[in-house]
């Protein structure tokens, strides 16, 4: 049943879509839902639009269904919509489930309008409640980062393990990610974690202008 609540949020977000739209596109599963309404209506409308992926898996996506592919050197996104795994009352997010954070956070920093599509399942009221806050690490920077993040209250850091092959998951930007939980992450958190030299990205994102379109579980 909430598949239809997300199929019925991914058609509001392909409804929003007009011809000559450069669309920044999220990651996950929810993002797909949304893409594959998108597809649907590129090819029965003829629309001229392009999209600015932020993962690999996106970029084949659109690739395989006919939605031409852009750049951040061509153009900037008109609008963004993305999933998102935690969202809060001040409409902050855990992002990074499916270790795309970097490039999401850099097209939505891009994007005058961001959609965030989620299930209920995903609105708590603080963050952290369900989901660590996936960091991402220069490698050779991961000691210095685990002991700078424990300064700031980290008291659990897990470096995600690789699915599929040995080792640790290595981010599509060459990267490691770090699943970390925090003692109290106030408001501007974000930027505090960011400033550890050796962080490339966190998946918490704070104060970004953004729209929260939630899929009843019906
Ligand atoms: O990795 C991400 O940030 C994704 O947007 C993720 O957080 C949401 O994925 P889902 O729609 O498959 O739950």
């Amino acid at each position: 049943t909430n598949r239809n609540g997300k199929e019925k949020v991914a058609a509001e977000i392909a409804a929003k879509v007009k011809d000559g739209d450069v669309l920044g596109v999220g990651s996950g599963s929810t993002s797909y839902l949304a893409l594959l309404a998108i597809a649907e209506r590129v090819k029965k409308e003829k629309l001229n639009i392009r999209a600015i992926p932020t993962s690999l898996e996106i970029s084949m996506f659109c690739s395989k269904w006919g939605i031409p592919l852009t750049t951040l050197f061509e153009h900037k996104p008109n609008w963004l919509f993305d999933g998102a795994d935690e969202v809060d009352p001040n409409k902050s997010l855990i992002k990074g489930r499916g270790g795309a954070m970097f490039k999401e956070k850099l097209l939505m920093s891009c994007s005058p309008i961001n959609y965030i599509i989620v299930d209920e399942s995903k609105i708590v009221d603080k963050l952290g409640t369900n989901f660590p806050v996936p960091i991402e690490v220069f490698p050779q920077a991961l000691l210095h980062v685990e002991e700078e993040l424990k300064k700031i209250g980290a008291n659990e850091i897990v470096l995600r393990p690789a699915k599929g092959k040995d080792g640790p998951c290595i981010t599509e930007n060459g990267n490691l990610i770090l699943d970390c939980r925090f003692n109290n992450m106030h408001s501007h958190f974000e930027k505090d974690i960011k400033a550890i030299t050796g962080v490339i990205e966190s998946g918490l994102f704070m104060g970004y202008n953004l729209e929260v379109l939630v899929a009843a579980n019906n």
